[in-house]
């Protein structure tokens, strides 16, 4: 057992002052129950708590860390920028390198908006496709998370699913009749909400994984019939790739499942672990926004030259080697995994793409959030504190994804498998 006496400590006096003692509500570990390990530092796979316990890293700040924690030169890279100034308010050169880095790897897009999270890269997309198709309504679907934006707190997943609250309080009844709802991996429920709305719906908004319900990727031609649905409807579709995003591809999904999206949202990857967002898509579209077009969007950080810098410095790292790596490691994981669940046929499926990866307390088939809504999240829940325990970091909850960066090493994964054997067998599944 972990000695979380300084966490402890620490969340007691956050509680008092930060509401629930977290600045997000993921972190407070509500679901699995315990006290959080407060961090103190990370570096490479490995992060440590403030009682000097060592983790391996699983949820690399839930995405951003691709190139693990620290990386020395993004840090080096980064201090040479702050001793320049950490903000302007007005446009640098370095901006430009970052949407010309992105527009190069992602087929669909041809411009792109820097913004400072991906909650306002999703909530500006939504905006535009309104602006532009002058509909109101917008389809996403039953377990996608878009961040906390109003119109996405209808059925959201990740720590509003977790916490049992996917439809928040506060979201005014108006602002909710515009969010259709539609099943991931059900072609039918979109066509349906199509046959019903389709000159009203203004874009269809999907996570092409779903990796906020755990991670889910998109089965048979979900996507491309998403895409001809709106193509013929006269919507726009939006690949939110905040998530996904230079992390199962170089392109993200838009290049790895060949889908032509109208506009993308980016996040996470693109700022090494800083905070920044972005969206982006085709010209024609991209072109409606403030100050070319009427759309308005605006903030007074965006494009910060510290966020950026880091995010170059992570994807000048993200060639293809390096995706080739994290398609190993992701597989040797998984393979190690399968093999343990079929040798002593255990009640658990997992799911993987590149270096995201889930493991479900179900035989499955997980399609979508209904199907992760039947697993066992005692097991879970015992299986995560095990793993906490003895020194792997899992998000905590069944309805998140896990990821490896290019910083876990064959060890680590050996390591953590032989910790997630160990935990199983003393639960007696
Ligand atoms: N999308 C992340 C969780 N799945 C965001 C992390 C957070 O909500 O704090």
């Amino acid at each position: 057992m972990k000695r979380l006496i300084n966490s402890q400590q620490l969340m007691e006096r956050a509680q008092k002052i930060i509401p629930g003692g977290v600045n997000s509500p993921v972190r407070a570990f509500k679901s699995v129950g315990g006290t959080p390990p407060f961090i103190m530092k990370g570096a490479g796979a490995y992060i440590w708590d403030e009682d000097g316990n060592r983790y391996i890293d699983f949820v690399g700040s839930w995405g951003p860390l691709i190139l693990g924690h620290a990386h020395p030169e993004v840090i080096s890279a980064v201090s040479h920028t702050l001793k320049n100034g950490t903000s302007f308010g007005a446009p640098t050169e370095k901006e430009i390198q970052l949407a010309e880095m992105i527009i190069e790897r992602v087929p669909s897009a041809e411009m792109v908006r820097l913004v400072n999270s991906g909650t306002e890269a999703t909530m500006s997309a939504i905006r535009l496709a309104r602006g532009i198709t002058g509909r109101d309504k917008m389809v996403k679907f039953d377990g996608c998370y878009h961040g906390h934006g109003d119109s996405f707190l209808i059925a959201a997943g990740s720590g509003a699913m977790t916490l049992g609250e996917p439809d928040s309080p506060g979201v005014t009844a108006g602002t909710a009749k515009d969010t259709l709802l539609a099943k991931f991996n059900n072609i039918e429920s979109v066509a349906g909400l199509f046959e019903k709305f389709n000159d009203q719906i203004a874009c269809v908004i999907i996570e092409p994984v779903n990796g906020n319900v755990g991670c889910i990727p998109p089965q048979n031609n979900f996507l491309q019939d998403i895409r001809e649905l709106c193509t013929r409807n006269g919507s726009l579709f939006i690949l939110d790739e905040v998530m996904t995003g230079f992390r199962i591809a170089r392109g993200g999904a838009n290049e790895l499942y060949n889908i032509d999206a109208d506009l993308l949202t980016f996040g996470k990857v693109i700022g090494g672990g800083f905070p920044i967002g972005a969206y982006g898509g085709k010209k024609a579209f991209m072109e409606h926004i403030a100050p070319v077009g009427p759309v308005y969007q605006a903030g007074t950080l965006s494009g910060n030259p510290v966020a950026v810098t880091a995010g170059i410095e992570t994807l000048k790292r993200l060639d293809q080697k390096a995706y080739d790596q994290l398609e190993d490691s992701g597989a040797y994981f998984a393979q190690k995994m399968q093999s343990l669940i079929d040798e002593n046929d255990y009640p658990l499926m997992q799911h993987r793409v590149g270096s995201m990866f889930s493991l479900f307390f179900s035989k499955g088939p997980i399609r979508n959030v209904d199907d992760v809504k039947q697993c066992d999240f005692e097991r879970f829940n015992q299986f995560f504190h095990y793993l906490l325990d003895n020194g792997v970091y899992i998000a905590p909850s069944q309805y998140e994804t896990g990821f490896i960066s290019l910083a876990h090493q064959k060890e680590d994964l050996d390591n953590t498998v032989h910790i997630m054997s160990e935990a199983l067998k003393q639960m007696n599944i």
